[in-house]
Protein backbone atom coordinates (compact mmCIF):
# COMPACT_ATOMS: atom_id res chain seq x y z
CA UNK A 1 0.00 0.00 0.00
CA UNK A 2 0.96 3.21 -0.43
CA UNK A 3 0.16 6.59 0.45
CA UNK A 4 -1.65 7.43 -2.36
CA UNK A 5 -3.75 4.55 -2.06
CA UNK A 6 -5.28 5.78 1.15
CA UNK A 7 -5.89 9.28 2.39
CA UNK A 8 -5.44 8.68 6.26
CA UNK A 9 -7.61 11.33 9.00
CA UNK A 10 -5.16 14.26 9.98
CA UNK A 11 -2.94 13.31 12.89
CA UNK A 12 -4.89 15.82 15.74
CA UNK A 13 -8.16 14.18 14.92
CA UNK A 14 -6.69 10.53 14.72
CA UNK A 15 -5.24 11.01 18.31
CA UNK A 16 -8.99 12.58 19.44
CA UNK A 17 -10.48 9.43 18.25
CA UNK A 18 -8.29 7.44 19.95
CA UNK A 19 -8.50 9.27 22.87
CA UNK A 20 -12.10 9.56 22.98
CA UNK A 21 -11.84 5.53 22.70
CA UNK A 22 -13.37 5.26 19.36
CA UNK A 23 -10.83 3.50 17.95
CA UNK A 24 -9.07 0.91 20.22
CA UNK A 25 -6.02 -0.39 17.98
CA UNK A 26 -7.91 -3.65 17.46
CA UNK A 27 -8.10 -5.49 13.95
CA UNK A 28 -10.75 -7.39 12.80
CA UNK A 29 -8.61 -10.53 12.95
CA UNK A 30 -7.88 -9.96 16.49
CA UNK A 31 -11.43 -8.88 17.06
CA UNK A 32 -12.83 -12.29 16.24
CA UNK A 33 -10.12 -14.17 18.51
CA UNK A 34 -11.33 -12.10 21.66
CA UNK A 35 -15.37 -13.21 20.88
CA UNK A 36 -13.93 -16.78 20.41
CA UNK A 37 -12.32 -16.57 23.98
CA UNK A 38 -15.31 -15.29 25.37
CA UNK A 39 -18.05 -17.20 23.54
CA UNK A 40 -16.25 -20.14 22.16
CA UNK A 41 -18.68 -23.17 21.89
CA UNK A 42 -21.72 -20.66 21.84
CA UNK A 43 -23.31 -21.10 18.02
CA UNK A 44 -22.17 -17.88 15.70
CA UNK A 45 -23.49 -18.74 12.58
CA UNK A 46 -26.22 -21.05 10.95
CA UNK A 47 -25.85 -21.72 7.52
CA UNK A 48 -28.76 -24.18 6.17
CA UNK A 49 -28.06 -27.20 8.37
CA UNK A 50 -24.48 -26.54 9.09
CA UNK A 51 -23.70 -24.66 12.22
CA UNK A 52 -20.76 -23.09 13.38
CA UNK A 53 -19.63 -22.03 17.13
CA UNK A 54 -17.02 -18.96 17.56
CA UNK A 55 -14.27 -21.26 18.08
CA UNK A 56 -15.20 -22.94 14.78
CA UNK A 57 -15.17 -19.78 13.05
CA UNK A 58 -11.65 -18.65 14.63
CA UNK A 59 -9.96 -22.13 13.74
CA UNK A 60 -11.24 -21.53 10.13
CA UNK A 61 -10.17 -18.11 9.68
CA UNK A 62 -6.36 -19.00 11.12
CA UNK A 63 -6.54 -22.27 8.95
CA UNK A 64 -7.46 -20.19 5.87
CA UNK A 65 -5.15 -17.79 6.50
CA UNK A 66 -2.17 -19.71 6.73
CA UNK A 67 -3.52 -22.00 3.49
CA UNK A 68 -4.05 -18.01 1.73
CA UNK A 69 -0.34 -17.54 3.04
CA UNK A 70 1.10 -21.15 1.66
CA UNK A 71 -0.85 -20.49 -1.56
CA UNK A 72 1.45 -17.02 -2.28
CA UNK A 73 -1.05 -14.61 -1.30
CA UNK A 74 0.48 -11.62 0.96
CA UNK A 75 -0.51 -8.92 3.64
CA UNK A 76 -1.44 -6.12 1.90
CA UNK A 77 -2.66 -7.58 -1.36
CA UNK A 78 -6.47 -7.33 -2.57
CA UNK A 79 -9.03 -10.09 -2.94
CA UNK A 80 -12.59 -9.40 -4.33
CA UNK A 81 -14.94 -11.68 -2.82
CA UNK A 82 -18.45 -12.59 -4.33
CA UNK A 83 -20.25 -14.94 -2.15
CA UNK A 84 -23.87 -15.26 -1.13
CA UNK A 85 -25.10 -15.66 2.07
CA UNK A 86 -23.13 -18.56 3.38
CA UNK A 87 -20.73 -19.08 6.87
CA UNK A 88 -17.21 -19.19 3.68
CA UNK A 89 -18.24 -15.60 3.48
CA UNK A 90 -17.24 -15.23 6.86
CA UNK A 91 -14.06 -17.58 7.07
CA UNK A 92 -12.96 -15.77 3.67
CA UNK A 93 -12.71 -12.24 5.30
CA UNK A 94 -11.89 -13.17 8.69
CA UNK A 95 -8.58 -15.34 7.14
CA UNK A 96 -7.86 -11.54 5.21
CA UNK A 97 -8.33 -10.09 7.77
CA UNK A 98 -6.16 -12.08 10.12
CA UNK A 99 -3.14 -12.05 7.73
CA UNK A 100 -3.95 -8.35 6.29
CA UNK A 101 -5.19 -9.28 2.67
CA UNK A 102 -7.67 -6.84 1.41
CA UNK A 103 -11.14 -7.86 0.71
CA UNK A 104 -13.57 -6.64 -2.27
CA UNK A 105 -17.26 -6.16 -1.08
CA UNK A 106 -18.14 -7.49 -4.24
CA UNK A 107 -22.31 -8.36 -4.55
CA UNK A 108 -23.52 -11.70 -5.99
CA UNK A 109 -25.63 -9.29 -8.33
CA UNK A 110 -22.22 -8.18 -9.75
CA UNK A 111 -20.51 -9.28 -13.22
CA UNK A 112 -18.56 -8.95 -15.35
CA UNK A 113 -18.30 -4.96 -15.69
CA UNK A 114 -18.56 -4.52 -12.32
CA UNK A 115 -16.01 -7.52 -10.99
CA UNK A 116 -13.76 -6.44 -13.77
CA UNK A 117 -13.79 -2.93 -12.75
CA UNK A 118 -12.76 -4.09 -8.91
CA UNK A 119 -9.90 -6.20 -9.97
CA UNK A 120 -8.50 -3.66 -12.21
CA UNK A 121 -8.90 -0.89 -9.80
CA UNK A 122 -7.65 -2.97 -6.75
CA UNK A 123 -5.31 -4.71 -8.80
CA UNK A 124 -6.55 -8.13 -7.04
CA UNK A 125 -4.18 -10.88 -6.73
CA UNK A 126 -7.49 -13.49 -5.78
CA UNK A 127 -10.89 -14.22 -6.84
CA UNK A 128 -13.52 -16.04 -4.56
CA UNK A 129 -16.76 -17.31 -6.03
CA UNK A 130 -19.46 -20.21 -5.36
CA UNK A 131 -19.53 -22.39 -7.97
CA UNK A 132 -23.20 -21.46 -8.50
CA UNK A 133 -26.17 -19.13 -6.81
CA UNK A 134 -29.20 -18.72 -7.76
CA UNK A 135 -29.30 -20.20 -11.22
CA UNK A 136 -25.54 -18.49 -12.12
CA UNK A 137 -22.63 -20.05 -12.94
CA UNK A 138 -19.81 -17.49 -11.06
CA UNK A 139 -16.98 -20.04 -12.75
CA UNK A 140 -17.91 -19.29 -15.95
CA UNK A 141 -17.94 -15.50 -14.87
CA UNK A 142 -14.58 -16.36 -13.77
CA UNK A 143 -13.20 -16.98 -16.91
CA UNK A 144 -14.63 -13.74 -18.63
CA UNK A 145 -12.91 -11.93 -15.44
CA UNK A 146 -9.20 -13.32 -15.90
CA UNK A 147 -9.13 -12.07 -19.79
CA UNK A 148 -9.97 -8.72 -18.37
CA UNK A 149 -7.59 -8.34 -14.79
CA UNK A 150 -4.14 -8.68 -15.21
CA UNK A 151 -2.99 -9.05 -11.86
CA UNK A 152 -5.59 -11.92 -11.24
CA UNK A 153 -3.40 -15.30 -9.73
CA UNK A 154 -6.31 -17.04 -8.38
CA UNK A 155 -9.84 -17.65 -8.71
CA UNK A 156 -11.27 -19.58 -5.19
CA UNK A 157 -14.47 -21.39 -5.58
CA UNK A 158 -17.00 -22.60 -3.04
CA UNK A 159 -17.72 -25.66 -4.24
CA UNK A 160 -17.11 -27.58 -7.51
CA UNK A 161 -14.13 -25.45 -8.48
CA UNK A 162 -13.54 -26.47 -11.99
CA UNK A 163 -10.23 -25.65 -13.27
CA UNK A 164 -9.79 -23.15 -10.21
CA UNK A 165 -8.55 -23.55 -6.66
CA UNK A 166 -11.54 -25.24 -4.45
CA UNK A 167 -11.85 -23.11 -0.95
CA UNK A 168 -11.22 -26.49 0.59
CA UNK A 169 -7.97 -27.07 -0.59
CA UNK A 170 -6.53 -24.15 1.12
CA UNK A 171 -7.18 -25.46 4.23
CA UNK A 172 -3.42 -25.55 5.98
CA UNK A 173 -1.98 -25.87 9.91
CA UNK A 174 -2.65 -22.62 11.58
CA UNK A 175 0.76 -20.73 11.71
CA UNK A 176 1.89 -17.60 13.30
CA UNK A 177 0.98 -14.73 11.01
CA UNK A 178 2.22 -10.90 11.31
CA UNK A 179 -0.37 -9.26 12.52
CA UNK A 180 -1.80 -5.96 10.34
CA UNK A 181 -1.82 -2.76 12.24
CA UNK A 182 -5.33 -1.38 13.41
CA UNK A 183 -4.99 1.62 11.27
CA UNK A 184 -4.47 -0.31 8.00
CA UNK A 185 -7.32 -0.46 5.54
CA UNK A 186 -9.20 -3.41 6.73
CA UNK A 187 -11.61 -4.05 3.64
CA UNK A 188 -12.70 -2.04 0.75
CA UNK A 189 -16.23 -1.37 0.53
CA UNK A 190 -17.77 -0.36 -2.42
CA UNK A 191 -19.13 3.30 -3.22
CA UNK A 192 -22.97 3.35 -4.95
CA UNK A 193 -21.27 5.87 -7.12
CA UNK A 194 -22.34 8.58 -9.45
CA UNK A 195 -19.28 8.85 -11.79
CA UNK A 196 -18.45 6.65 -14.83
CA UNK A 197 -16.45 4.43 -12.30
CA UNK A 198 -17.72 3.32 -9.24
CA UNK A 199 -15.26 3.92 -6.52
CA UNK A 200 -13.32 1.86 -3.56
CA UNK A 201 -14.09 2.57 -0.39
CA UNK A 202 -11.02 1.82 2.27
CA UNK A 203 -12.26 0.83 6.04
CA UNK A 204 -9.96 0.47 8.64
CA UNK A 205 -9.86 -1.96 11.80
CA UNK A 206 -10.25 0.69 13.70
CA UNK A 207 -12.96 2.75 12.11
CA UNK A 208 -15.17 0.18 10.99
CA UNK A 209 -14.42 -1.39 14.72
CA UNK A 210 -15.78 1.17 16.20
CA UNK A 211 -19.00 1.74 13.92
CA UNK A 212 -19.95 -1.53 14.89
CA UNK A 213 -18.98 -1.15 18.86
CA UNK A 214 -21.63 2.14 18.90
CA UNK A 215 -24.30 0.22 16.21
CA UNK A 216 -24.57 -2.32 19.25
CA UNK A 217 -25.28 0.08 21.95
CA UNK A 218 -27.38 1.95 19.94
CA UNK A 219 -29.13 -0.85 18.67
CA UNK A 220 -28.69 -3.22 21.95
CA UNK A 221 -27.86 -5.97 20.34
CA UNK A 222 -26.99 -8.48 23.36
CA UNK A 223 -25.82 -12.52 23.83
CA UNK A 224 -29.51 -12.85 22.72
CA UNK A 225 -29.36 -11.50 19.64
CA UNK A 226 -30.73 -14.15 16.52
CA UNK A 227 -29.66 -11.66 13.52
CA UNK A 228 -31.35 -12.48 10.19
CA UNK A 229 -28.82 -11.89 7.30
CA UNK A 230 -31.42 -11.51 4.62
CA UNK A 231 -29.85 -8.88 2.45
CA UNK A 232 -26.57 -9.61 0.98
CA UNK A 233 -23.82 -9.70 3.79
CA UNK A 234 -21.33 -7.91 1.95
CA UNK A 235 -22.93 -4.42 1.84
CA UNK A 236 -22.46 -2.01 5.07
CA UNK A 237 -25.70 -2.14 6.53
CA UNK A 238 -25.77 -5.99 7.09
CA UNK A 239 -22.56 -6.59 7.78
CA UNK A 240 -21.86 -3.63 10.07
CA UNK A 241 -24.96 -1.28 10.84
CA UNK A 242 -24.59 -3.55 13.51
CA UNK A 243 -25.44 -6.27 11.12
CA UNK A 244 -23.44 -9.69 11.37
CA UNK A 245 -20.34 -8.16 12.92
CA UNK A 246 -22.23 -6.31 15.53
CA UNK A 247 -24.29 -9.74 16.17
CA UNK A 248 -20.82 -11.10 16.95
CA UNK A 249 -19.72 -8.30 19.03
CA UNK A 250 -22.56 -9.07 21.07
CA UNK A 251 -22.01 -13.44 21.13
CA UNK A 252 -25.80 -13.36 19.49
CA UNK A 253 -26.32 -15.94 16.80
CA UNK A 254 -26.19 -15.13 13.03
CA UNK A 255 -28.59 -16.83 10.67
CA UNK A 256 -27.93 -16.76 7.48
CA UNK A 257 -30.68 -16.47 4.38
CA UNK A 258 -29.82 -16.87 0.68
CA UNK A 259 -32.57 -15.26 -0.93
CA UNK A 260 -34.45 -12.90 0.77
CA UNK A 261 -38.55 -13.45 0.12
CA UNK A 262 -40.95 -13.55 2.76
CA UNK A 263 -41.94 -17.48 2.82
CA UNK A 264 -38.33 -18.88 3.48
CA UNK A 265 -37.54 -15.49 5.55
CA UNK A 266 -40.82 -16.41 8.09
CA UNK A 267 -40.08 -19.78 8.38
CA UNK A 268 -36.40 -18.70 9.31
CA UNK A 269 -37.93 -16.34 11.70
CA UNK A 270 -39.74 -19.28 13.28
CA UNK A 271 -37.00 -21.82 13.67
CA UNK A 272 -34.49 -19.80 14.76
CA UNK A 273 -36.32 -17.40 17.11
CA UNK A 274 -34.58 -14.80 15.32
CA UNK A 275 -34.66 -11.58 16.98
CA UNK A 276 -33.86 -8.83 14.47
CA UNK A 277 -33.70 -8.52 11.09
CA UNK A 278 -32.82 -5.32 8.61
CA UNK A 279 -34.69 -4.93 5.28
CA UNK A 280 -34.60 -2.22 2.62
CA UNK A 281 -38.04 -0.84 2.04
CA UNK A 282 -39.05 -2.57 -1.27
CA UNK A 283 -38.38 -6.03 0.67
CA UNK A 284 -40.05 -4.29 3.66
CA UNK A 285 -43.10 -4.30 1.41
CA UNK A 286 -43.08 -7.37 -0.31
CA UNK A 287 -42.99 -9.13 3.61
CA UNK A 288 -45.59 -6.57 5.00
CA UNK A 289 -47.50 -8.23 1.99
CA UNK A 290 -47.11 -11.44 2.84
CA UNK A 291 -46.85 -11.32 6.49
CA UNK A 292 -50.66 -9.34 6.40
CA UNK A 293 -52.03 -12.17 4.11
CA UNK A 294 -50.66 -15.12 6.12
CA UNK A 295 -50.15 -14.41 10.00
CA UNK A 296 -47.14 -16.46 10.66
CA UNK A 297 -45.76 -16.90 14.00
CA UNK A 298 -43.23 -13.76 14.34
CA UNK A 299 -43.48 -13.79 17.90
CA UNK A 300 -39.52 -13.86 18.88
CA UNK A 301 -39.00 -10.56 16.79
CA UNK A 302 -37.92 -7.61 18.76
CA UNK A 303 -36.78 -4.68 16.16
CA UNK A 304 -36.72 -4.48 12.24
CA UNK A 305 -34.36 -2.10 10.67
CA UNK A 306 -35.31 -0.39 7.59
CA UNK A 307 -32.56 1.26 5.53
CA UNK A 308 -30.74 2.09 2.26
CA UNK A 309 -33.80 3.93 0.08
CA UNK A 310 -36.71 6.03 1.45
CA UNK A 311 -39.08 4.78 3.42
CA UNK A 312 -42.69 6.54 2.91
CA UNK A 313 -44.08 6.79 6.34
CA UNK A 314 -47.39 5.04 5.73
CA UNK A 315 -44.90 2.44 5.26
CA UNK A 316 -43.11 2.68 8.39
CA UNK A 317 -46.99 2.91 10.29
CA UNK A 318 -47.37 -0.81 9.39
CA UNK A 319 -44.48 -2.69 10.72
CA UNK A 320 -45.30 -2.44 14.49
CA UNK A 321 -48.86 -3.39 14.10
CA UNK A 322 -48.30 -6.31 11.65
CA UNK A 323 -45.06 -7.92 12.81
CA UNK A 324 -45.65 -7.07 16.34
CA UNK A 325 -42.10 -5.42 16.79
CA UNK A 326 -40.14 -2.34 17.06
CA UNK A 327 -38.94 -0.25 13.74
CA UNK A 328 -35.84 1.20 13.14
CA UNK A 329 -34.54 3.63 10.40
CA UNK A 330 -31.01 3.61 9.29
CA UNK A 331 -29.79 6.00 6.98
CA UNK A 332 -25.98 5.16 6.05
CA UNK A 333 -23.17 4.50 3.56
CA UNK A 334 -20.56 2.78 2.91
CA UNK A 335 -18.24 5.62 3.03
CA UNK A 336 -19.15 5.80 7.07
CA UNK A 337 -21.54 8.21 8.56
CA UNK A 338 -24.65 5.75 9.54
CA UNK A 339 -27.68 7.54 11.42
CA UNK A 340 -30.40 5.74 13.41
CA UNK A 341 -33.23 6.53 15.31
CA UNK A 342 -33.11 5.30 18.65
CA UNK A 343 -35.05 2.82 20.68
CA UNK A 344 -36.25 5.07 22.78
CA UNK A 345 -37.59 7.95 20.20
CA UNK A 346 -41.35 8.49 19.93
CA UNK A 347 -43.25 7.45 17.04
CA UNK A 348 -43.24 10.32 15.48
CA UNK A 349 -39.37 9.89 15.25
CA UNK A 350 -38.98 6.76 14.26
CA UNK A 351 -42.19 6.81 11.42
CA UNK A 352 -40.98 10.30 9.63
CA UNK A 353 -37.54 10.66 10.44
CA UNK A 354 -33.87 8.95 9.71
CA UNK A 355 -32.50 9.26 12.92
CA UNK A 356 -29.21 10.75 14.29
CA UNK A 357 -25.40 10.15 13.78
CA UNK A 358 -23.72 7.09 16.01
CA UNK A 359 -21.21 9.19 17.61
CA UNK A 360 -21.21 12.27 18.98
CA UNK A 361 -18.00 13.13 17.38
CA UNK A 362 -20.21 13.04 13.75
CA UNK A 363 -19.59 16.09 12.35
CA UNK A 364 -22.18 17.26 9.88
CA UNK A 365 -22.80 20.31 7.68
CA UNK A 366 -26.21 21.01 5.54
CA UNK A 367 -25.18 23.67 3.03
CA UNK A 368 -26.09 25.59 -0.34
CA UNK A 369 -24.79 25.25 -3.29
CA UNK A 370 -21.79 27.70 -2.38
CA UNK A 371 -21.19 25.23 0.48
CA UNK A 372 -22.57 27.79 3.41
CA UNK A 373 -24.54 26.57 5.67
CA UNK A 374 -28.58 26.72 5.59
CA UNK A 375 -31.02 28.31 7.92
CA UNK A 376 -31.60 25.78 10.80
CA UNK A 377 -34.46 23.50 9.41
CA UNK A 378 -33.85 24.05 5.73
CA UNK A 379 -32.85 21.69 3.27
CA UNK A 380 -29.17 21.51 1.68
CA UNK A 381 -26.55 18.76 0.93
CA UNK A 382 -25.34 16.86 3.45
CA UNK A 383 -21.35 17.34 3.94
CA UNK A 384 -19.82 14.58 6.97
CA UNK A 385 -16.98 13.64 8.94
CA UNK A 386 -15.98 11.89 11.57
CA UNK A 387 -14.30 9.04 13.42
CA UNK A 388 -15.78 6.59 10.87
CA UNK A 389 -16.01 8.43 7.57
CA UNK A 390 -13.60 7.85 5.20
CA UNK A 391 -11.13 11.31 4.03
CA UNK A 392 -10.63 9.61 0.13
CA UNK A 393 -11.32 6.84 -1.77
CA UNK A 394 -9.25 4.16 -2.34
CA UNK A 395 -6.32 5.61 -5.33
CA UNK A 396 -8.76 8.33 -6.61
CA UNK A 397 -6.76 11.98 -6.04
CA UNK A 398 -8.56 13.60 -8.53
CA UNK A 399 -12.39 12.35 -7.85
CA UNK A 400 -11.23 12.71 -4.17
CA UNK A 401 -10.63 17.00 -4.94
CA UNK A 402 -14.35 17.18 -5.60
CA UNK A 403 -15.78 14.43 -3.12
CA UNK A 404 -14.55 15.84 -0.35
CA UNK A 405 -14.91 19.27 0.60
CA UNK A 406 -10.83 21.11 1.46
CA UNK A 407 -11.48 20.64 5.10
CA UNK A 408 -12.08 16.85 4.55
CA UNK A 409 -15.80 16.71 4.70
CA UNK A 410 -17.40 13.98 2.75
CA UNK A 411 -19.97 15.60 -0.07
CA UNK A 412 -22.65 12.84 0.36
CA UNK A 413 -24.81 14.20 -2.95
CA UNK A 414 -27.68 13.14 -0.06
CA UNK A 415 -30.26 15.91 0.01
CA UNK A 416 -31.29 16.70 3.93
CA UNK A 417 -33.02 18.98 7.03
CA UNK A 418 -32.55 18.86 10.15
CA UNK A 419 -35.66 18.74 12.40
CA UNK A 420 -35.73 20.83 15.81
CA UNK A 421 -35.51 17.55 17.61
CA UNK A 422 -32.30 16.84 15.73
CA UNK A 423 -33.02 14.05 13.66
CA UNK A 424 -32.19 14.24 9.77
CA UNK A 425 -34.54 13.79 7.22
CA UNK A 426 -33.86 12.94 3.53
CA UNK A 427 -35.34 14.80 1.09
CA UNK A 428 -33.46 13.79 -1.79
CA UNK A 429 -30.44 13.52 -3.71
CA UNK A 430 -28.69 15.74 -5.52
CA UNK A 431 -26.29 12.76 -6.82
CA UNK A 432 -26.85 11.54 -10.60
CA UNK A 433 -27.83 8.20 -9.31
CA UNK A 434 -30.80 5.60 -9.00
CA UNK A 435 -31.79 4.41 -5.99
CA UNK A 436 -33.66 0.89 -7.12
CA UNK A 437 -34.97 -0.83 -4.41
CA UNK A 438 -31.71 -0.02 -2.47
CA UNK A 439 -29.44 -0.89 -5.10
CA UNK A 440 -27.60 2.12 -6.31
CA UNK A 441 -26.95 2.81 -9.98
CA UNK A 442 -24.85 5.29 -11.51
CA UNK A 443 -26.23 6.99 -14.44
CA UNK A 444 -22.94 8.27 -15.70
CA UNK A 445 -21.73 4.39 -16.02
CA UNK A 446 -25.13 3.34 -17.68
CA UNK A 447 -24.83 6.74 -20.25
CA UNK A 448 -21.43 5.21 -20.94
CA UNK A 449 -22.19 1.66 -21.59
CA UNK A 450 -24.82 2.82 -23.81
CA UNK A 451 -22.93 5.67 -26.23
CA UNK A 452 -20.63 2.83 -26.64
CA UNK A 453 -23.53 1.09 -28.98
CA UNK A 454 -22.97 2.45 -32.10
CA UNK A 455 -26.54 3.70 -33.05
CA UNK A 456 -26.94 5.92 -29.70
CA UNK A 457 -25.57 9.18 -30.30
CA UNK A 458 -26.79 10.43 -26.71
CA UNK A 459 -28.06 8.76 -23.49
CA UNK A 460 -29.95 9.96 -20.47
CA UNK A 461 -30.53 7.66 -17.83
CA UNK A 462 -33.07 9.04 -14.97
CA UNK A 463 -34.89 8.04 -11.98
CA UNK A 464 -38.94 6.81 -12.11
CA UNK A 465 -41.20 6.83 -9.21
CA UNK A 466 -41.93 3.51 -8.34
CA UNK A 467 -44.76 1.88 -5.53
CA UNK A 468 -42.04 -1.52 -5.44
CA UNK A 469 -38.84 -0.06 -5.92
CA UNK A 470 -39.17 3.35 -4.66
CA UNK A 471 -37.73 4.46 -7.98
CA UNK A 472 -36.98 2.93 -11.34
CA UNK A 473 -34.64 3.78 -14.29
CA UNK A 474 -35.52 4.98 -17.71
CA UNK A 475 -32.86 6.03 -20.54
CA UNK A 476 -33.66 8.11 -22.88
CA UNK A 477 -31.67 7.77 -26.17
CA UNK A 478 -30.87 9.75 -28.99
CA UNK A 479 -30.34 7.77 -32.28
CA UNK A 480 -27.39 8.87 -34.42
CA UNK A 481 -29.44 7.65 -37.63
CA UNK A 482 -33.12 7.78 -36.49
CA UNK A 483 -35.09 5.45 -39.01
CA UNK A 484 -38.80 6.17 -39.23
CA UNK A 485 -40.08 2.78 -40.12
CA UNK A 486 -37.80 1.12 -37.68
CA UNK A 487 -39.39 -0.97 -34.61
CA UNK A 488 -38.09 0.46 -31.68
CA UNK A 489 -39.49 -1.98 -29.17
CA UNK A 490 -36.96 -4.08 -30.94
CA UNK A 491 -33.86 -1.29 -30.61
CA UNK A 492 -34.80 -0.86 -26.99
CA UNK A 493 -34.01 -4.64 -25.84
CA UNK A 494 -31.26 -5.16 -28.88
CA UNK A 495 -29.55 -1.88 -26.04
CA UNK A 496 -30.43 -3.49 -23.20
CA UNK A 497 -29.07 -7.33 -24.85
CA UNK A 498 -25.83 -4.85 -25.51
CA UNK A 499 -25.33 -3.53 -21.97
CA UNK A 500 -25.48 -7.25 -20.69
CA UNK A 501 -23.91 -9.54 -22.84
CA UNK A 502 -21.61 -6.73 -24.74
CA UNK A 503 -20.62 -4.38 -21.63
CA UNK A 504 -21.49 -7.17 -19.03
CA UNK A 505 -23.46 -5.03 -16.68
CA UNK A 506 -25.50 -6.73 -13.54
CA UNK A 507 -28.82 -6.96 -14.11
CA UNK A 508 -30.39 -4.35 -11.86
CA UNK A 509 -28.18 -1.81 -13.52
CA UNK A 510 -30.24 -2.21 -17.16
CA UNK A 511 -32.71 0.28 -17.53
CA UNK A 512 -35.87 -1.20 -16.64
CA UNK A 513 -37.46 1.42 -19.80
CA UNK A 514 -35.75 2.65 -22.86
CA UNK A 515 -37.07 5.56 -24.66
CA UNK A 516 -36.09 7.08 -27.70
CA UNK A 517 -36.42 11.03 -28.67
CA UNK A 518 -35.46 13.02 -31.69
CA UNK A 519 -33.71 15.78 -29.55
CA UNK A 520 -32.81 16.12 -25.34
CA UNK A 521 -34.41 19.34 -24.23
CA UNK A 522 -31.48 20.84 -22.92
CA UNK A 523 -30.49 23.47 -19.77
CA UNK A 524 -29.66 27.08 -20.95
CA UNK A 525 -25.75 26.30 -20.65
CA UNK A 526 -26.55 23.16 -22.64
CA UNK A 527 -27.07 20.39 -20.64
CA UNK A 528 -29.06 17.79 -21.14
CA UNK A 529 -32.56 18.95 -18.65
CA UNK A 530 -33.03 15.90 -16.81
CA UNK A 531 -35.72 17.03 -14.68
CA UNK A 532 -37.39 17.64 -18.16
CA UNK A 533 -36.95 13.77 -19.06
CA UNK A 534 -37.91 12.95 -15.76
CA UNK A 535 -41.16 14.42 -16.03
CA UNK A 536 -41.31 12.68 -19.22
CA UNK A 537 -40.98 9.43 -18.43
CA UNK A 538 -43.70 9.92 -15.75
CA UNK A 539 -46.14 11.17 -17.99
CA UNK A 540 -45.65 8.44 -20.64
CA UNK A 541 -48.02 6.29 -19.93
CA UNK A 542 -47.68 3.31 -21.71
CA UNK A 543 -46.31 0.32 -20.33
CA UNK A 544 -42.44 -0.92 -19.78
CA UNK A 545 -40.16 -2.14 -22.69
C1 LIG B 1 -26.48 2.19 2.49
O1 LIG B 1 -25.25 2.39 1.95
P1 LIG B 1 -24.94 2.64 0.40
O2 LIG B 1 -23.51 3.01 0.33
O3 LIG B 1 -25.42 1.48 -0.42
O4 LIG B 1 -25.84 3.86 -0.07
C2 LIG B 1 -25.78 5.11 0.58
C3 LIG B 1 -26.86 6.01 0.06
C4 LIG B 1 -27.03 7.27 0.87
O5 LIG B 1 -26.09 8.26 0.53
C5 LIG B 1 -28.46 7.65 0.50
O6 LIG B 1 -28.48 8.25 -0.77
C6 LIG B 1 -29.15 6.32 0.41
O7 LIG B 1 -28.14 5.36 0.14
N1 LIG B 1 -29.81 5.94 1.67
C7 LIG B 1 -31.01 6.39 2.08
C8 LIG B 1 -31.27 5.77 3.33
N2 LIG B 1 -30.21 4.98 3.63
C9 LIG B 1 -29.33 5.10 2.61
N3 LIG B 1 -31.89 7.26 1.53
C10 LIG B 1 -33.03 7.51 2.21
N4 LIG B 1 -33.34 6.96 3.41
C11 LIG B 1 -32.49 6.08 4.00
N5 LIG B 1 -32.81 5.53 5.20
O8 LIG B 1 -27.50 2.26 1.84
C12 LIG B 1 -26.49 1.91 3.95
C13 LIG B 1 -25.30 1.72 4.63
C14 LIG B 1 -25.32 1.44 6.00
C15 LIG B 1 -26.54 1.37 6.66
C16 LIG B 1 -27.72 1.56 5.98
C17 LIG B 1 -27.70 1.84 4.62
Amino acid sequence: MTDADFVPWPDRLAARYRARGWWRGQTLGAFLRELAQRHGDRTALVCGSRRWSYRDLDEAADRLAAGFVRSGLRAGERLVVQLPNIAEFFTVCFACFRMGLIPVMALPGHRRAEIGAFCRDAEAAAYVIPDRHDGFDYRVLAREILAVAPSLRQVIVVGAAAEFTPLDALDAEPRTLAEPVAGDIALLQLSGGSTGTPKLIPRTHDDYLYSVRASVEICDFTADTVYLAALPVAHNFPLSSPGTLGTLQSGGRIVLLRRPEPEAACAAIAAEAVSHVALVPSLLLAWLDYVERTRPPLTSLRLLQVGGASLASETAARVEPVFGCRLQQVFGMAEGLVNYTRLTDPASVVLESQGRPISPDDEIRIVDDADRDVAEGATGHLLTRGPYTIRGYWRAEAYNRTAFSADGFYRTGDLVRRRPDGNLQVMGRAKDQINRGGEKIAAAEIEGYLLSHPRVRNAALVAVPDARLGERSCAFIELADANATEDLSQLALTLKLHLRDRCGVANHKIPDRIEFLDRFPLTAPGKIAKPQLRELAIKQTRSPI
